[in-house]
């Protein structure tokens, strides 16, 4: 059980979601005492939080769990190709029951501080609970989806019926019947859960401000012929992914989509439009690269949506015409686009009528008043440094990691920063994290820290740290990783764009799953580059 009263641990974990309650196992392993905060009630992070109708990972169930535990692999079954939040909160729960990591966590304490000493060479992190506690090493699993945003819209608080956001979604059943519901949205969190509300409410009201390109997911359950495949080759579906350059075990075409004919362009679509979601980005490796090739995909989807959505004026409302398909995430969604062929369901689109104010009985634009009883926000996060600037996390000489981090985010491998020894991120700004498969995401990262603790004990060590060199070096190779795709021309999440005055950086490490996982191999098997270590003797 939990040392309530430990005053002092090796590490601290932040954060009892994927990456945290890997870091929790891996850790104790290793032999450290470890202490865990979570702000909420139990384990699963996202999958704790984001209990929205309709809410499902985009990345395969199969692909998206842990592959530390070869027995649990082995028997945990998953029911669909694509997992609801409910089957992957059961799964993060047993997995938690399996290896006693609830033990290490104090739930329902938020971390408000986290100050290191650097004589002591310890961080000092305190909680909203009013407890403090000291050690060596504080690592940040605080996710990169997890900081809420609800806009700042006039008369916000002001609405009198039901409210909810999409991430905070009460754990009692919210009743659509009978209900005028207005959702304000249409991110992944507005489009998987749209059609869901449709299908029980009386009226649905979407508020659109961007349209979102959405492909089908194509779910469906997994037969135990499936099921009996997947496990007998596991090590070899986790080994193929691992060397994907988005952490799942798929490979894009072997040419440009310029390079072959329309009719095989045709077919490659076709194949990876049934393969459903997101993946579509990655049909040839040239579409999020090359605006032709990446106009040829956008083209194809467009016809899609218009095969779905009976009304022409509708249709063109709904496909974007501001980015580039998939510079924002692709949604995966179920019957979204096919939702406004009800006669329950109104699009209103914010671009010709926005909303001027929210009132005590619903919305009103420029030119309506929506009467509702209740007002959904889908309106997503402060993405990849929310968590983090929520926090006051201070490191040598006072500096700040808010203002180090105020013309965007600065990390060496995405995991460390300079004047923040000892501190690690996990999945966060400069690691591909967003971009690639979470949970071996996080797998490899955790990996890598325990390495460098072993690394640091072995050689009477008292803390590691990055060097501004290496940072800058890192922030240059990812700007320019990024520079050379389409993605900074989309007003996305990745840049920061939907939160007003954050600064437009460009966050993941677009350089790929294994290309990350390498160069982060290197860095350690070369005595860890670019980082300051300091022994007993000279601390
Ligand atoms: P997203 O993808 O950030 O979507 C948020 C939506 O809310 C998006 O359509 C926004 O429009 C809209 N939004 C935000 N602020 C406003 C205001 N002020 N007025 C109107 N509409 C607004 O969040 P999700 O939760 O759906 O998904 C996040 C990720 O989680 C997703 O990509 C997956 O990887 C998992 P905008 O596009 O900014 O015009």
């Amino acid at each position: 059980t939990m040392d309530a009263q430990a005053s002092d641990v090796d590490a601290v974990v932040i954060g009892a979601g994927i990456s945290g309650l890997y870091a929790v196992y891996k850790l104790r392993e290793h032999g450290m005492t470890v202490h865990g905060f979570e702000s909420a009630a139990g384990v699963g992070g996202t999958w704790f939080h984001n209990r929205y109708p309709g809410a499902r990972c985009d990345v395969e169930s199969i692909d998206y769990s842990y592959s530390f535990d070869e027995d649990l692999q082995q028997e945990w079954t998953w029911s669909e190709r694509f997992a609801t939040q409910g089957e992957i909160l059961a799964y993060l729960e047993h997995v938690a029951d399996r290896h006693e990591l609830r033990s290490a966590f104090e739930f329902l304490t938020r971390v408000v501080s986290a100050v290191y000493d650097e004589a002591a060479a310890r961080w000092t992190i305190t909680t909203d609970t009013g407890r403090s506690l000291t050690a060596r090493f504080c690592i940040m699993a605080t996710g990169v989806l997890s900081a809420t945003n609800r806009p700042d819209i006039p008369g916000r608080d002001s609405f009198a019926g039901e409210s909810y956001h999409t991430a905070e979604w009460p754990h009692d059943p919210v009743e659509f019947v009978g209900k005028r519901v207005g959702v304000i949205g249409t991110g992944s969190s507005g489009i998987q859960s749209i059609p869901v509300i449709a299908r029980e409410a009386d009226q649905v009201v979407v508020f659109q401000r961007s349209p979102n390109y959405s492909i089908p997911a194509g779910n469906r359950p997994l037969s135990p012929e499936q099921i009996a495949e997947v496990k007998a080759s596991y090590p070899e579906r986790r080994r193929l992914a691992r060397l994907s350059g988005g952490g799942t075990p798929f490979t894009p075409y072997p040419k440009g989509a310029m390079e072959v004919d329309a009719a095989e362009r045709r077919r490659v679509y076709d194949e990876w439009w049934l393969r459903g979601g997101y993946l579509f980005a990655k049909a040839f490796p040239d579409q999020t690269v090359n605006l032709e090739a990446n106009d040829s995909a956008r083209e194809y989807v467009e016809a899609k949506i218009r095969e779905m959505v009976k009304n022409p004026e509708i249709a063109d409302q709904l496909i974007p015409d501001d980015h580039p398909i998939g510079t924002k995430r692709i949604v995966t969604d179920d019957g979204y686009f096919e939702t406004y062929n009800r006669d329950n369901v109104t699009l209103v689109n914010l671009r010709s009528t926005p909303i001027v104010e929210i009132t005590e009985e619903g919305v009103r634009t420029s030119d309506t008043d929506y009467p509702l009883d209740m007002l959904i926000f889908a309106t997503g996060f402060d993405a990849m440094t929310g968590a983090l600037s929520r926090i006051d996390i201070c490191g040598r000489g006072g500096r700040t990691l808010r203002e180090e981090w105020s013309a965007g985010p600065r990390t060496y491998l995405g995991m460390t920063v300079a004047g923040f020894p000892n501190l690690f991120v996990m999945v966060g700004p400069g690691s591909p994290s967003v971009l690639a498969n979470m949970v071996l995401g996080a797998e490899q990262q955790v990996d890598w820290i325990a390495a460098c603790i072993a690394h640091l004990d072995e050689h009477n060590a008292v803390s590691i740290e990055a060097t501004e060199r290496a940072v800058d070096e890192w922030v240059a190779e990812c700007n320019e990783k990024a520079a050379g795709t389409l993605f900074p021309s989309a007003n996305s999440w990745y840049m920061g764009a939907n939160i007003p005055g954050k600064p437009r950086v460009f966050m993941p490490y677009i350089g790929g799953f294994a290309n990350y996982g390498n160069i982060c191999a290197e860095v350690a098997a070369a005595g860890y580059k670019g980082f300051d270590i300091a022994t007993a003797e000279k601390a």
